[in-house]
């Protein structure tokens, strides 16, 4: 297919110090970095940039020299990549300096070096990157992850865009076009690992462990291997007694890890280099070691010495909780459960087992506190987990900019020490220290067209590999860097830059109140349900009165504060320290409590709701302005989805308002119309 030239201008000063390259030769990701910067220049430049090997330069040499850091190192004279120069990047890192008619890329290792074409193209086509352009980067998270709940039916749990781009019908089935574009898209941004199918593993999906389909999953992992990521299964916890017929799936049993080990050889004799397992165990239902009373440690653990040899990994979801509380009891609280199960055992883990941890103690909510495992494990590999996929946050009909929240998640202070901040904590895993290894979120992609179902939604997959690579960033900075990637830089990228950054908080303040969380249509999550969980068996109760809403969380409640450090414990436990748009997750309030701008809460649940959804109607108003300069397809999409969205709002506005108008009797101040 022919690649359409973007005629770039912020491009163009750099136009003639493309055309020769001289590239250090590789394995299968070397030789994509240099596909890469080919089809770039040319998707930017519109001519083909002669690309010569070492042995092969023409006389009068090269201009542009890209390779590894250590091939480059031999065979060319950069004083910037002599092992002293204190340039030379970190793991997956690289360098890149433009100076005169020399210009360089360099990565760590291959991967870097394909991070590097991508980020200079990126940079390029910003205008950033010019003569004397100097930066070394490496990235904070070594491990960049992307789950895909996927179904081998081919629909996807949560998934807002289309069907699965893997599955189809109980078959792995693929256009292998879209999937190296996927891979590209995401090594775009430096994602170095990637989970395929769903983590709740059912139906044939127990059956990806089997010859019948390792040879299928083996091609596809042959694809994302030229771009860095290896492949992560999730498996079932139960295997061995459904698919190997055993009597138990007791990790403590020697027929059980016999059984993981054999199967372990056999998948990677199809797949070497798979990452490992992905792991959601004794979790809404899904088997695990509780069911032989063990703990999650003696699971973790036998499946790790089934895939170390390999050397895999496994990744062991901290997802666990009861899910079939009775909402009369309000002694059991589900936000304590992560850390209640898991702190215990920190340091029981063996080292090729990382725990995968929700950002928050529920579920993706709107607004959550961080889990308080952040920052108090110290002896065992974890990673944090996001959604991408907007299953809370609007299904990908609503804007909903994810890496507003992740800029306040990657902010908070664990208060564990000096330097306790989630951006300062993240790095290489050192025994004794609380560093968080890396991030994982749920993908936000399908089969549509724009991949993301939204076009605006593709911010937030860029936005979760830029924000893991830097968790400095902000989003700001990645909302213009996103707009102006997509739409060019100018206007038109200012204004949807500017719809980006507004979204969150109109999407926050038209949804469940200051913290409260599960206000949401059950199963579906989209739209109002007030009391749709209320009497339900998940534990996310509000439980609002006539008087007050939340549930107390603070030592005279269930204690769950105390799972902080102590600075942090105190921080939250007082109403008028605690973070207002947390309040309603920690305390117990008074709809006359009076919050930090002089209101009563219950005004400022009406003020919110209202200022809410004229934010999305003014939204929808902006979109329109931009009528005339964007694609047709596009504005028309996302011009149908601003609709929905205020729909959706005004919805949201007018069963909160008037659910607690019902439940209070007091009027809005300011005298909007409010329901009865
Ligand atoms: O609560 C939830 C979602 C489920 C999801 C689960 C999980 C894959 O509603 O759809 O299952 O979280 O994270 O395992």
């Amino acid at each position: 297919m022919q690649e359409r030239v973007m005629d770039q201008a912020a491009a163009k000063p750099l136009a003639g110090l493309l055309e020769s390259v001289c590239v250090e030769q590789g394995g299968e990701v070397a030789a994509q970095a240099e596909e890469e910067f080919r089809r770039g220049i040319k998707r930017l430049l519109g001519f083909s940039p002669a690309m010569y090997t070492p042995g092969t330069v023409p006389s009068g040499g090269c201009a542009v020299f890209l390779g590894t850091v250590s091939r480059l190192q031999k065979n060319s004279d950069f004083a910037d990549l002599r092992p002293d120069s204190g340039k030379i990047p970190g793991a997956d890192g690289f360098f890149i300096k433009i100076s005169g008619k020399k210009m360089v890329i360099a990565g760590q290792n291959e991967a870097g070096a394909l991070y590097g074409v991508f980020r200079f193209l990126a940079l390029m086509q910003t205008g950033v990157a010019r003569d004397g352009f100097e930066l070394s980067e490496t990235p904070k998270s070594p491990l960049r992850m992307i789950n895909h709940w996927d179904d081998i039916s081919g629909s996807i749990e949560r998934g807002y865009a289309g069907r699965s781009i893997f599955f189809r019908d109980g078959r792995i089935d693929y256009e292998e076009r879209r999937i190296a574009d996927y891979a590209r898209l995401l090594a775009s941004v430096g994602i170095n690992r990637i989970s395929i199918n769903n983590v709740n593993v059912r139906a044939q999906a127990k059956l990806l462990i089997t010859e019948e389909y390792l040879g299928d999953v083996a091609s596809l992992a042959a694809i994302f291997r030229r771009y860095g990521i290896k492949i992560f299964l999730s498996i079932n916890f139960g295997a061995p007694w459904s698919l190997g017929k055993l009597p138990t799936a007791d990790p403590l049993d020697p027929a059980v890890a016999a059984w993981w080990k054999e199967r372990a050889a056999l998948i990677y004799k199809y797949i070497p280099d798979l990452a490992g397992f992905l792991v959601k165990a004794d979790s809404e239902g899904e088997p695990g070691p509780f069911q032989y009373n063990r703990t999650h440690s003696d699971g973790a653990n036998m499946l790790a010495q089934a895939v170390k040899p390999h050397g895999g990994e496994i990744v062991w979801r901290c997802f666990v909780y009861n899910c079939a509380q009775d909402w009369r009891d309000p002694s059991v609280d589900r936000a304590r459960a992560a850390y209640d199960h898991f702190m215990p055992l920190d340091g029981a883990f063996d080292d090729s087992v990382i725990l995968q941890i929700k950002f928050g103690p529920y579920d993706f909510q709107v607004r959550e506190p961080l889990t308080p495992l952040f920052g108090a494990l110290k002896k065992t590999r974890h990673v944090m987990e996001l959604q991408i996929t907007q299953e809370y946050t609007g299904h990908q009909i609503d804007l909903c900019y994810l890496p507003w929240l992740w800029e306040d998640i990657m902010r908070f202070d664990t208060a564990h020490g000096p330097a306790s901040t989630i951006t300062e904590l993240v790095g290489p895993y050192k025994k004794g220290s609380s560093f968080i290894e890396g991030f994982a979120a749920v993908s936000n992609v399908g089969l549509d067209r724009n991949w993301t179902g939204h076009t605006l939604a593709q911010a937030n997959l860029y936005g979760y590999g830029r924000m893991i690579w830097d968790p400095s960033l902000s989003a700001e900075e990645i909302a213009r860097e996103w707009s102006e990637l997509s739409f060019g830089p100018g206007d038109t990228a200012r204004v949807i830059a500017g719809l980006q950054m507004s979204s969150y908080p109109a999407y926050e303040k038209y949804n469940a109140p200051f913290g409260v969380c599960f206000m949401v249509t059950p199963h579906l999550h989209y739209g109002p349900n007030i009391e749709g969980y209320e009497f339900s068996r998940w534990g996310t109760y509000h439980r609002a009165d006539n008087r007050a809403i939340g549930i107390d969380r603070t030592p005279s409640g269930t204690g769950y504060t105390n799972q902080y450090s102590p600075k942090n414990a105190e921080m939250f436990a007082n109403p008028s320290t605690c973070p207002e748009n947390l309040i309603l997750f920690i305390h117990r309030l008074r709809y006359d409590y009076i919050m930090k701008n002089g209101e009563t809460l219950l005004q400022n649940i009406y003020d919110t709701h209202f200022e809410g959804c004229d934010e999305a109607a003014a939204m929808l108003e902006k979109w329109k302005s931009l009528k005339n300069v964007l694609e047709v397809e596009i504005y028309e999409s996302v011009l149908d989805r601003f609709e929905r969205q205020l729909v959706n709002a005004r919805e949201w506005r007018d069963q909160i308002n008037t659910y607690f108008h019902r439940k209070t009797g007091i009027a809005d101040k300011r005298g909007r119309k409010i329901y009865d």
